[in-house]
């Protein structure tokens, strides 16, 4: 692998300030710099930009509304919020093609909702009701919609990389132009999976491109108290023959235009990158945290750079009119107020359903029915789950 470039637009924002005096090092460093603005060559029309700014105003609407009904114990178990994380979410999928593929965390509602999956099987999901987006079998932290692309949300702490570099190793073998986006957390760079999954797909090329979204906690312990480089993830990449890539993960448009950049090169054969984007939770690691480890002057300065108002007041500089921008806000509030009559009203689903989904043939026979009173596809599926369990007792 040639890229030892550092392509770094490092955000001067808070966190990175408080880290300042750590230089970059990427042995050849040929662009510098540019201070989190986009790079030149790639232009954002006001199609993507209002497309982002929809993004960013519904997944806020969004989860602010879900985690209140999480507190009211409407939806039940935990949630884990990205309210502040949304530029990223935004910018990704605005440069990713249709039938590209997203890998995420359980932190994961931003990346579902921007690539195009509707907020009402979304919050259904999570209550587990009729209509549900997986049948109510996976919740919050487990949101899938194969058609839209959003190819899981993990709750396994670097589970999703490898799984992320076998599908755009599918994508190679098969030609077809898809890119896989794999979204992760600063404290899944100290999990040997994220390791295995780069240099594998270093070595193969693969059209993958590796997303940490450094919002600089790992639950309740900050990152750069158990990590030995400044970036956990940019400051590994030439372990791999990567760039170290550093960008503003709360300004949607050098989001979107480093992410043209690198799902570009992947899809033409150029290989992974590895992006990371500085970003900030606003709340703690889930329901149950209040956040209150971290600094109120930190917490502070990074709610002044919330991607929200930062972006509809940038959008409404370069000329777009405030009532646009208005209209989409009420969008995203009536889509959220569907949602919630939805998951409100909507009936308990079949309580059959909980044998479906379970395997490939949408059903149990696998499990009990024996071979010769099933039909022959089931009686094959029967035969091959006999054997797989006979080889895990065995094995
Ligand atoms: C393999 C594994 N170890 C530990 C956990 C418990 N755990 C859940 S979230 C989390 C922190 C992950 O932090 P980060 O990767 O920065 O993601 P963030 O939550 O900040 O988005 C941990 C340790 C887990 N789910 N999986
Ligand atoms: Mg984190």
């Amino acid at each position: 692998m040639a890229g030892r470039t550092q392509v770094a637009a490092r955000p001067s924002g808070p966190g990175t300030a408080a880290r300042a005096g750590t230089a970059t090092r990427a042995a050849g460093s040929r662009a510098r710099s540019n201070g989190g603005a986009a790079p030149a060559e790639i232009q954002i029309d006001e199609a993507t930009r209002l497309r982002m700014y929809r993004t960013i105003t519904e997944a806020r609407a969004f989860e602010k509304r879900a985690n209140e009904l999480f507190l009211e114990g409407v939806v039940r178990g935990t949630t884990h919020l990205a309210a502040g994380q949304e530029a990223v979410a935004a910018g990704f999928a605005a440069a990713m093609r249709k039938d590209d593929y997203t890998f995420c965390t359980y932190r994961g509602h931003h990346h579902t909702l921007a690539r195009g999956v509707p907020m009402t099987p979304m919050l259904l999901e999570m209550v587990g009701k009729k209509g549900a987006l997986m049948g109510g079998k996976g919740g919050s932290m487990h949101l899938t919609s194969v058609e839209h692309g959003a190819m899981g949300s993990y709750a396994i702490v670097g589970a999703h990389l490898p799984i992320a570099l076998g599908a755009a190793w599918s994508a190679q073998y098969r030609k077809s132009g898809q890119v896989a986006v794999c979204f992760f957390g600063d404290g899944t760079t100290n999990i040997g999976a994220f390791h295995e999954a780069l240099n594998m797909a270093a070595v193969w090329k693969a059209p993958v491109v590796f997303v940490c979204e450094n919002n600089q906690y790992m639950e309740y312990t900050a990152i750069r108290d158990v990590t030995a480089v400044e970036h956990p993830a940019a400051d590994r990449a030439a372990s791999y023959g990567l760039e170290s890539i550093v960008i503003d993960g709360n300004d949607p448009e050098a989001v979107y235009a480093t992410a043209r950049r690198y799902i570009d090169r992947a899809r033409d054969g150029g290989g992974p990158a590895l992006i990371e984007c500085m970003t900030y939770r606003h709340g703690g690691h889930s329901r149950a945290d209040p956040g209150t480890y971290r600094p109120k002057e930190e917490v502070a300065a990074w709610l002044a750079r919330d991607p929200l108002p930062t972006y509809r007041a940038k959008l409404i500089e370069v000329g777009i009119a405030a009532a646009q921008l208005d209209e989409m806000d009420k969008e995203a509030a009536r889509k959220v107020a569907e949602a919630e009559q939805a998951a409100r009203t909507a009936p308990e689903p079949d309580p059959a359903s909980i044998e479906t989904q379970l395997w490939s043939d949408g059903g149990s026979s696998w499990r009990s029915a024996p071979a010769a009173s099933t039909t022959a596809a089931s009686a094959t599926t029967a035969t091959a789950a006999t054997e797989t369990a006979g080889r895990a007792t065995n094995g």
